[in-house]
C-alpha cells in the first residue's frame, strides 16, 4: 500500500511566524513503514511548497491512500486546492481520499459539511484506526451516509509500543534554528471547562498516558546520535502527569540522559500544580530551559466556573521560577465573560512582578474552543450555532470590558508581529546559552523582547487608567497605537541586526497588515 500524507497551507489573517513538524503525520508514516507500506510526507508550510507543486508531487508517488492533516478550518483552502489538482492531472488513478486531525476531531460535522464527499474522514488518534480502515478497503466512495465516512480506532494505551515517529523534515528543522517536537504523553489530568483536549476523544475526557522515561530518552538518544539534535520541545500537554508520578519522572529523566551522557535542552508544558521546587531543579538540572505553565487566572470564582483547583501557592513557584535563568511563558486568561476591570488590574499586575506579562499575556481572551465544554454547552444553550467553524468569542457580561478588550487589540496590534516572531526563537536559544555560555544570541533576543514587553505593560496600564475614570478618547488611543508603531519599527531592526529575523520589509509588511497602519 502506498501513502502520501500531506500538511496543508495554514491560511491565518493574522502573522504567524511560528512552523513546527507535522508530527502526528510523522507517527502515522512511522506505524505504515512497520506494516510493510510505503509512505511520503509533504507539508506545505515547512518545504514552502505551493498546492500545485504538493498536488503533482503527491501523484507523482502513484499513492493508494492519501491522506491530510487538518488542525484547524484555516487549513481547508489549501486541502480543496490540492484536492482539485490531483484530481484534474489524475488519469483515472484510484484514490482513497482521507482526512485527520484536530478539526476532524472536533468539528466532524463542519467537516462533512465542507470537505468533498469523497473524503472519509478520521475521527480522533489515527494509529490503530488507519489500521481499521486499510483492512476494510476497498471502500465505496459514493453513495455513502455520513456516518459511513467517519473512521476510527481505539486509542493506543501504551505508547512505548508506538514505534519512533520518522523524521523526514529534519534537516529543515535544524537549518532553521528550530527545537525538534517530540512526544511523551497523550492526554491531560486536568479537566479544564475551556480546553479543546476531552474534544480530541471518544469518552469526552483525554486521559493521560505517559510513554516510559526510558522510552522517551531512547528516542532523544536517537535523535541526538543520528542526526545531531540538542534541542527539544515536548509537545505534550501535561508533560508530568498525574501529581503522584510528577517527581519519579522528573528523576526518571534525569537520570536517563545523564547515563548517556546525552546534554540537551528541554521545552515542556506543565500542570503548575504538578511542580515543586525540588522538580523545578531536577528539570532544570536536566536542561529543561523553557516552561509553559497554564497559570490562567488569580481568582478561585474563575477556577470554580472552569472546573479546575486553585492553588494559591503559585505565585510562589512562579517567584521562585523567575529567579533561575528558564524561559517561562505562562497561559493567562485576563480576558473572559466574568472580567472586571478590577480583577484584570490585579491579575495583570501580579503576572508584570512576576515577568510574565507580555503581548500574548495581554490579549489572550478566553473563546469557546470546539472540542471544549465550554463549546459544548454555548451550543446547547444557543449561543454559538452548531456549524459555526472554529473558536467563537464568548461575549463578556460588562459593556465596559469588551470595550476595554477592543481599545486594547487596537492600541497593541503594531507590537503583535515583532513580538510572535521573536518569542519563538525563544525556546531554541535558551538552550544554546544553557550549553553555550558564551553564545550572545539568547541575551540579544531578550534585549529585545524586553522593551516590547515594556511598552505593552505602559499601554495597558494607561489605557486601564482611563476607563477606570470613564473611557478612552479616540484620539488618545490613536496615538498610542501611532507610538507603539514605532517601537515595533525600533524592535524588528534590532531583530534584524541581530540576525533574528528574515528581513525588515516582511515584519514591517506583516505589521502594517496585522495593524492596519
Ligand atoms: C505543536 C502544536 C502546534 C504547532 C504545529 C502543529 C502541527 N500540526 O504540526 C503550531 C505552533 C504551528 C500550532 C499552531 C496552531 N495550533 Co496547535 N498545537 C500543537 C500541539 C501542542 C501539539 C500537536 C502535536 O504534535 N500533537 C501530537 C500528534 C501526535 O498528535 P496530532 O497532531 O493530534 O495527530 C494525531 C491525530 O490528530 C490524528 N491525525 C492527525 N492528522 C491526521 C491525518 C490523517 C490522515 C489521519 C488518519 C489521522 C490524523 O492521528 C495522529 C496520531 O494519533 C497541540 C496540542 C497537543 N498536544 O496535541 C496544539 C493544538 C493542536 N493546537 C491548537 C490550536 C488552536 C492551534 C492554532 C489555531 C493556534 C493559533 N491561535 O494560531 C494554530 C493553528 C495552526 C494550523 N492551522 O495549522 C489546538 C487545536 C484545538 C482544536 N479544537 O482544533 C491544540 C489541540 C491545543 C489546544 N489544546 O488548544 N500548533
Amino acid at each position: 500500500m502506498r501513502w502520501v500524507f500531506i500538511r496543508p497551507h495554514n491560511y491565518s489573517s493574522y502573522y504567524d511566524p511560528e512552523i513546527q513538524e507535522p508530527l502526528g503525520l510523522e507517527y502515522l508514516s512511522a506505524v505504515r513503514h512497520e506494516r510493510g507500506d510505503a509512505t511520503l510526507i509533504l507539508d506545505c508550510s515547512l518545504e514552502n511548497s505551493s498546492e500545485i507543486k504538493t498536488a503533482r508531487r503527491a501523484m507523482s508517488y502513484k499513492p493508494d491512500i492519501i491522506g491530510f492533516s487538518i488542525m484547524t478550518a484555516q487549513n481547508i483552502p489549501s486541502v480543496n486546492a490540492i484536492y482539485d489538482e490531483c484530481n484534474r492531472i489524475s488519469s483515472g488513478h484510484n484514490i482513497q481520499w482521507l482526512a485527520g486531525g484536530n478539526f476532524i476531531s472536533s468539528e466532524l460535522s463542519q467537516a462533512m459539511k465542507i470537505l468533498p464527499e469523497r473524503f472519509f474522514l478520521c475521527q480522533f488518534e489515527g494509529e490503530r484506526a488507519l489500521e481499521g480502515f486499510v483492512q476494510s478497503l476497498p471502500l465505496q466512495t459514493t453513495h455513502r451516509d455520513d456516518q459511513g465516512r467517519v473512521v476510527t480506532g481505539k486509542t493506543v494505551e501504551d505508547l512505548d509500543s508506538l514505534p519512533f515517529p520518522r523524521r523526514p523534515f529534519i534537516d529543515i528543522v535544524l537549518q532553521n534554528k528550530w527545537s525538534v517536537n517530540i512526544q511523551g504523553s497523550r492526554g491531560c489530568c486536568g479537566t479544564c471547562k475551556y480546553c479543546a483536549s476531552p474534544g480530541m476523544s471518544a469518552q469526552g475526557t483525554r486521559k493521560w498516558r505517559g510513554r516510559s522515561m526510558e522510552n522517551i530518552v531512547q528516542e532523544i538518544a536517537w535523535l541526538n546520535y543520528q542526526y545531531g539534535v540538542v534541542a527539544f520541545n515536548f509537545v505534550d500537554e501535561d508533560f508530568l502527569g498525574p501529581n503522584h508520578l510528577a517527581r519519579q519522572r522528573a528523576i526518571a529523566l534525569s537520570k536517563g540522559l545523564a547515563q548517556r551522557n546525552l546534554k540537551v535542552s528541554i521545552g515542556i508544558q506543565v500542570r503548575p500544580d504538578s511542580l515543586t521546587h525540588e522538580i523545578i531543579d531536577i528539570l532544570t538540572g536536566t536542561g529543561v530551559s523553557y516552561f509553559f505553565i497554564g497559570i490562567e487566572s488569580d481568582s478561585p470564582d474563575d477556577f470554580k466556573r472552569w472546573g479546575r483547583p486553585y492553588h494559591p501557592d503559585i505565585w510562589k513557584t512562579m517567584a521562585y521560577l523567575q529567579h533561575l535563568d528558564v524561559v517561562v511563558h505562562a497561559g493567562v486568561m485576563l480576558f473572559h465573560q466574568h472580567s472586571t476591570l478590577q480583577g484584570i488590574r490585579q491579575f495583570a499586575g501580579k503576572l508584570h512582578i512576576h515577568g510574565l506579562f507580555n503581548y500574548v499575556s495581554a490579549v489572550n481572551r478566553l473563546d469557546a474552543i470546539p472540542g471544549s465544554f465550554f463549546y459544548k454547552s454555548a451550543i446547547k444553550e444557543n449561543i454559538i450555532k452548531s456549524d459555526d467553524i472554529g473558536p467563537q468569542p464568548l461575549q463578556f457580561l460588562s459593556k465596559e470590558v469588551e470595550c476595554f478588550y477592543e481599545d486594547l487589540l487596537h492600541v497593541l496590534a503594531p507590537l503583535g508581529p515583532p513580538y510572535m516572531h521573536a518569542i519563538c526563537s525563544l525556546p531554541y536559544m535558551s538552550g544554546v546559552a544553557l550549553r553555550d555560555p558564551r553564545n550572545h544570541d539568547y541575551a540579544n533576543l531578550k534585549a529585545t523582547i524586553q522593551p516590547l514587553n515594556e511598552t505593552v505593560w505602559q499601554s495597558f496600564l494607561s489605557l486601564l487608567n482611563a476607563y477606570e475614570h470613564g473611557g478612552a478618547e479616540r484620539a488618545f488611543v490613536n496615538q498610542m497605537r501611532h507610538n507603539n508603531l514605532s517601537v515595533a519599527i525600533e524592535s524588528v531592526k534590532t531583530l534584524v541586526r541581530n540576525n533574528l529575523a528574515p528581513s525588515f520589509e516582511t515584519l514591517r509588511e506583516a505589521i502594517r497588515i496585522d495593524s492596519g497602519l
